[in-house]
């Protein structure tokens, strides 16, 4: 047992639940009419998040004790990976126990539908950060031909965006890790308060930080990047003060080269990749012809072991993480969400390991999340995305969305369950000469909670029904009502924006 679960789940010996719990471990630390006023401020909240859309106001300031300290705004910590997928998850049940509900068991809730609306580092992160789809933040790569941190900067998405509005909310703001992939310091994006940018050099040779206003070298050889990281976060952490504040910790593991501390290089010694029904997939008949063509691959069982290996130093940093929120006093006001850029595949389908595809193993995403108002144990089947976190944060914090979100915030589900909910989403991708290998061509398609309809600008395309074939085998389903009713929302949802795009994911 961790030694911050006393303080989160134990009360008096029993286990409890939602609001009471939370009540009984502020408690101990305010006054008792301090303590009915955060009571029905939160309530207030929550009522509120019902019946706005985005682009709400704040509703007043928050509740400040005598102290200045504000009791009532929660503070945020977004922790996430690259390129972590979701199968391999099951290796890591503490990780999705301290913050999501691993076996139906944990201190917060799953989504076990959660997807990026493109499969790739920087638009994933820019969708984060503004709660756009890409065909409108216009990131649409990594930047080897288009995309990628230039035209995040070109597109004005670093003078607003979620950090922005946190922190025109009074939000003490915080970034650790990596940042767009050409990020190489030398400046520091507004609305950040305190700033730890990755500066390139992932291979483990050259370890920089910009941070804040000035260049800090690590030694490689006696320091490991995720453990660095962790040190950032557990000190800002310490150093918060009074303020709520909003953190956004970016590892790079297990992303290769998937480096990890030598105390681990005996674990997994003999795990394998999944062998699951679509790896070395023999009757690739229904397949697009760039499947076809970049078939005979040999999944490499040893880089899935480093991976893992480099993700026990995530899990064993996050329970530190969660130690420090705990010995400050602050595990019961902080959300903490835990979820990767994109997924990856590692062989299905027979092609080379990768993303960009609108493959369920590209797409997928762990998503977990714990905090005020969050069920603990709880496994969501709803839809959640990329586009959603944003809109979430500012619901959570009570602050003005950023401009253009399509997403839409998950907290009203954390209320009713039973909310109406988007029943489709859009996943794109853009063929990028210089830096696809294999070369994708340019795609949209539609993802139902049944099923995928992928269409190429080769004129190919792929249908799958995925509750009859969850691993995508058979693509060339023959059913023209269900392709005529995807080809209409895929109509629908391909150059969407904003409202539209909800009622679209909704099918309205
Ligand atoms: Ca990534
Ligand atoms: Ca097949």
């Amino acid at each position: 047992m961790a030694p911050w679960r006393s303080e989160e789940y134990l009360v008096g010996g029993v286990r409890m639940a939602g609001i009471v719990r939370r009540l009984a471990t502020v408690l101990g630390a305010v006054a008792l009419a301090l303590l009915v006023m955060c009571f029905f401020g939160k309530q207030d909240h929550f009522s509120e998040t019902a019946d706005q859309g985005p682009g709400k106001v704040p509703q007043g300031r928050p509740a400040m004790a005598d102290t200045g300290v504000e009791v009532s705004r929660p503070s945020i910590l977004f922790i996430m990976t690259d390129d972590m997928d979701v199968r391999s998850m099951e290796y890591f049940p503490e990780l999705q126990r301290e913050i999501g509900a691993g076996s139906g068991l944990g201190a917060g809730a799953t989504f076990q539908n959660s997807y990026v609306t493109q499969s790739l580092c920087c638009p994933s992160r820019t969708s984060m950060l503004t709660g756009m789809y890409s065909h409108n933040h216009q990131v649409r790569g990594n930047g080897a031909t288009f995309g990628g941190l230039e035209d995040l900067r070109k597109h004005g998405h670093e003078r607003v965006n979620i950090a922005t509005r946190l922190d025109d909310g009074g939000y003490r703001t915080v970034f650790i890790g990596k940042y767009l992939n050409d990020y190489a310091g030398g400046y520091v994006p507004k609305g950040w308060d305190r700033w730890y940018g990755y500066r390139g050099g992932y291979n483990g040779k050259n370890m920089s930080f910009q941070e804040n206003d000035r260049v800090v070298r690590y030694n490689p050889d006696r320091r490991f990047d995720t453990y660095v990281m962790r040190d950032m976060a557990i000190k800002e952490i310490q150093d918060s003060g009074d303020k709520p504040f909003f953190m956004w910790l970016s590892f790079h593991s297990p992303h290769s080269p998937s480096l990890y501390p030598e105390k681990y290089a005996n674990y997994f010694p003999d795990t394998n990749i999944q062998r699951v029904p679509s790896m070395g997939e023999k009757d690739l008949s229904d397949k697009p012809k760039w499947v076809r063509k970049n078939a005979g691959y040999t999944p490499d069982d040893e880089k899935q072991r480093r991976r893992l290996r480099s993700m026990l130093a995530v899990s064993e940093s996050v329970t530190e993480i969660m130690t420090a929120l705990a010995q400050t006093g602050r595990l019961a006001n902080t959300y903490v969400v835990f979820t990767s850029d994109n997924g990856l595949r590692l062989g299905e389908h027979d092609i080379p390991r990768g993303k960009k595809t609108a493959y369920e193993e590209d797409v997928s995403v762990p998503l977990y999340m714990r905090g005020p108002g969050v069920p603990t144990g709880v496994v969501y089947p709803n839809i959640a995305l990329n586009t959603d976190l944003a809109p979430t944060f500012a619901d959570w914090a009570n602050i003005e969305q950023p401009p253009g979100v399509d997403g839409r915030s998950l907290a009203p589900i954390f209320d009713d369950p039973g909310v109406p909910w988007r029943t489709a989403f859009l996943i794109e991708h853009w063929r990028d000469r210089r830096a696809d290998s294999p070369y994708i061509p340019t795609f949209k398609a539609v993802h139902t909670n049944d099923a995928v309809y992928i269409r190429y600008a080769t004129g190919e395309h792929e249908l799958y029904k995925l509750d009859q074939d969850p691993y995508e085998l058979s693509g060339k389903v023959q059913d023209p009502a269900l392709e005529n009713d995807l080809e209409k929302r895929l109509a629908e949802l391909r150059n969407c924006a904003e409202q539209a795009c909800r009622e679209a994911e909704d099918g309205r």
